[in-house]
């Protein structure tokens, strides 16, 4: 069904200048972001990387390119890469004491640990670890499951509080894989398409798109969509850039999502503002559903949230223009109370008839049509059994904390985060033993409680770290340290959403020589796996190219090699709209939705099934001040965290000195009504503390956080101090104040963006 097409007469992917400068045209995955793919122009000479210009001809970012790339030489050719393999004893974990080994030794060294663990322990013993999706975190189920055999799959953000509850709302009361704001961006000719419509109203809600270009959504269509005419309603707690524009901005008290998404609903029922055709034809549950928001009248909403009722409800009235649509983000996910918002916002467009309608919130196809795993097709077919239901990865036996969440195991095949630390703590159920680790830097930004994942990391008897540089975590538990290429110096591919979206599928191209013996992830995961499997003859394993045709293969409708797309650099495929009505969103090819009742289920008989209210509801946070009265006397203040950095990408480029002088240490925001109460100025070292731990932050008076909150940056440590004090993680680290293992009843969300705080000077 995606029609994949390339603009006509593009400038060739290389050209050249008259002193043998190399011109290249490729797409961006990172220097620290996801397999994003901006469009880039790279200049080469020799080999070596002089500069990187935006690509003007790259349809979507039309030559805009944020300050990591245009930094990229500081950071290719900086002097901390890691150049080679290298090992260590594995007592002297913590030390700066490594030996150059070569890419055989290292190999072989990681292959003959892994065997020795499966001889003498079993499969389960080993384990996979990846961060955050970067262009190298494709590979790492295949890696897993293809090639180490194991289940047990870590990604280790507490309560999987990156997109997969979102991916959870959206699956088990849609039936749709990620639900986006249209943006045109399947289109040639973008917002001038006769087919899209300019959304009337966008609710960006825990998101900010300019900086994060979170999930495959360039934040510059927000601004092209606004120059056009789109208006915003922002809900946030500070008032960021876009709450500023924003017709309004609900700033509402962190964590207390659940009820502004229910007060939303209260007044569209009320108010019969909803789309009673949409809602009669293709949604399950409304009366129950209207029934449930009589619970949260605006008055009572406004009381809980901090948000004007008036605010409330003009916010309601404007969100019922057609179309109107819908940007939801990590906030959204970083509280226990996750599944239930992702539902109560769902619902909300969806009976305002706003699902799958240009300029609406465009629907994913279901996996079968997106090249994801062959269970996903068996589950987008109806043909697999519950239990083997899962949007990412093999099936296997279960990895650990399925049996304590078993709704895990309908989404995502990874172990349950938090349950991982416990397992590793107890060796319950198993005792883990070995640890191959891609592009995840856990100690310094993932998980809560560092301290307690360090010391469970170093119970391991292996462990061997890809990176392109040295961090915290590989200081503190690594025996082997492998040197990973920029996206500069490999072949790889790009797509949203796995080309489940309208989007773009474009080339990443080797234009650079590598630096060092860096390779790329996916080179390592094919070597590992012919050490492993000498008499393997799968021809698609053979080198990276013919990998990533195989991979490209899977995309229905793509029809494309990596040849011809690197030729191209990138192309664009369309989806249909309102695919509900045309049989496109079920396996079965029948109209209406992907879920058991075949509707938008208002009311979710998933949800059922698994234990959880099938109705969204409202949990008050629970440390918060009205939670824990007690704890509030001591720790006043609320935090939230993590808000997205143009300077950084998680816990990355904190060594390039262009973006440390424009953001040079970690920063708290506060109000400079509650900082003068404190004694704090501008710029001071500050600790942040609360029952779990602290950090020390330079303070940054703002009034665009409230006086009752506070929020800190993530993902810090200092490359410019000591190795062996771990790069002082554990003076910035602010998940140190997060708690371990609080997640919601099914085992998703937590509280990176709620806790309770107190400040002083340091
Ligand atoms: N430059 C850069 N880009 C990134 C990343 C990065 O580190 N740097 N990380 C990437 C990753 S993995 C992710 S998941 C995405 C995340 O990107 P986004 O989904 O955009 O999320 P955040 O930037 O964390 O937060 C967005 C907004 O949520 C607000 N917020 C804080 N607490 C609450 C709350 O309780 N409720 C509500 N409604 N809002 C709240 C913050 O003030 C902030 O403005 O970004 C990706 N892109
Ligand atoms: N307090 C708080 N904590 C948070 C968040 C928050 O909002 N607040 N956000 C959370 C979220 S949403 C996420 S996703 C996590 C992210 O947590 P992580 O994924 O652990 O963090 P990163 O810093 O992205 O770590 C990635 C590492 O991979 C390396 N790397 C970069 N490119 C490559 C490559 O091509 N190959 C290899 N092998 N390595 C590479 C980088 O140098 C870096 O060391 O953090 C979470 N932590
Ligand atoms: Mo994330």
């Amino acid at each position: 069904m995606p029609k994949l097409t390339f603009r006509e007469n593009a400038t060739a992917a290389v050209t050249r200048l008259e002193d043998g400068t190399e011109i290249h045209r490729t797409c961006s995955a990172g220097l620290g972001c996801h397999n994003l793919g901006c469009g880039l122009k790279v200049y080469v000479k020799d080999g070596k990387l002089k500069k990187i210009e935006g690509d003007p001809e790259h349809p979507i970012t039309n030559g805009r390119l944020c300050v990591r790339c245009l930094t990229a030489k500081e950071y290719v050719y900086h002097t901390d890469r890691i150049l080679y393999p290298q090992k260590r004893k594995r007592e002297n974990r913590g030390k700066d004491i490594w030996e150059r080994i070569s890419w055989d030794e290292a190999l072989d060294t990681i292959v003959a640990q892994y065997k020795k663990t499966v001889a003498e322990h079993g499969i389960d013993a080993v384990t996979v670890w990846s961060g955050t999706g970067r262009e190298c975190g494709m590979y790492v189920f295949q890696l897993a499951n293809d090639v180490f055999g194991t289940v047990q799959t870590v990604h280790p953000n507490s309560g999987w509080s990156c997109i997969v509850p979102r991916m959870a709302s959206m699956l088990w009361t849609m039936g749709s894989s990620y639900i986006e704001a249209d943006n045109a961006i399947g289109f040639l000719d973008r917002y001038d398409d006769p087919r899209w419509q300019c959304p009337k109203y966008m609710l960006v809600w825990g998101r900010d798109p300019l900086r994060s270009n979170a999930d495959g959504l360039f934040g510059h269509s927000l601004i092209d969509m606004m120059k056009r005419g789109m208006k915003l309603i922002v809900a946030d707690p500070r008032a960021n850039w876009l709450a500023t524009r924003a017709e309004h901005h609900l700033q509402l008290r962190p964590g207390t999502d659940g009820a502004l998404a229910l007060g939303l609903l209260n007044v569209v029922i009320e108010e019969n503002l909803y789309d009673h055709d949409f809602v009669d034809c293709w949604t399950y549950g409304f009366d129950e559903l209207a029934e449930r928001v009589k619970d949260y009248p605006v008055e009572k909403v406004s009381d809980i949230t901090g948000v004007a009722a008036e605010d409330i409800r003009a916010a309601a009235r404007c969100l019922a223009q057609s179309p109107s649509t819908l940007s939801m983000g990590l906030a959204v996910d970083q509280n226990p109370n996750t599944l239930q918002i992702g539902h109560a916002l769902l619902s909300l467009f969806a009976i305002l008839g706003h699902m799958d309608v240009p300029g609406g919130c465009f629907m994913g196809l279901p996996p079968t049509f997106a090249g994801m795993s062959e269970n996903v097709v068996a589950m987008a077919n109806n043909d697999a059994e519950p239990e083997g239901l899962a949007l990412y990865g093999n099936l296997g036996k279960n990895p650990v904390g399925h049996d304590r969440f078993p709704a895990m195991s309908r989404i995502v095949n990874t172990t349950h985060p938090d349950s991982t630390l416990d397992t590793l703590e107890t060796g319950l159920p198993v005792r883990f033993r070995f640890a191959f680790i891609q592009n995840h830097n856990a100690i310094a930004c993932m998980v809560p409680q560092p301290k307690r994942w360090m010391e469970a990391l170093r119970k391991l008897d292996f462990v061997a770290i890809a990176d392109v540089f040295m961090t915290p975590t590989i200081m503190a538990a690594a025996d082997i340290v492998l040197p990973a290429a920029t996206f500069l110096e490999k072949s790889a591919y790009c797509s949203n959403n796995n080309a489940s979206q309208p989007g773009q599928l474009g080339a990443i191209r080797q234009v650079i020589d590598r630096v060092g013996e860096a390779k790329s992830d996916l080179e390592m995961m094919l070597e590992l796996h012919e050490r492993i499997y000498p008499n393997s003859k799968k021809p698609e394993w053979a080198n990276p190219e013919a990998y990533i045709d195989g991979q490209l293969a899977k995309i229905r409708d793509a029809n494309v090699t990596f040849d011809v797309l690197q030729e191209h650099v990138i192309g664009q495929y369309e989806i249909e709209y309102k695919k509900y009505e045309k049989g496109l969103l079920r396996g079965d090819g029948t109209p209406g939705f992907n879920t058991p009742t075949g509707r938008i289920e208002l009311y979710s008989t998933v949800f059922a099934e698994l234990g959880e209210d099938p109705l969204p509801y409202y949990i008050e946070p629970k440390f918060s001040a009205i939670s824990r009265p007690d704890l509030a006397l001591e720790y006043p203040l609320t935090m939230t965290s993590g808000a997205r950095r143009f300077t950084s990408f998680h816990s990355e480029n904190r060594q390039i000195n262009t973006l440390r002088e424009i953001h040079k240490w970690p920063v708290v925001q506060i109000n400079p009504i509650t900082a003068a109460a404190h004694g704090i100025t501008n710029g001071s070292w500050t600790w942040v503390e609360n029952q779990y731990g602290r950090a020390r932050l330079v303070a940054e008076l703002t009034p665009i956080v409230k006086e009752d909150v506070v929020n800190c940056d993530h993902g810090w440590w200092l490359p410019e101090s000591d190795a062996e004090d771990l790069y002082d993680v554990w003076q910035v680290g602010i998940n140190q104040l997060v708690p371990h293992e609080e997640n919601g009843p099914l085992g998703f969300g937590t509280h990176y963006k709620c806790m309770p705080c107190k400040l002083y000077r340091a």
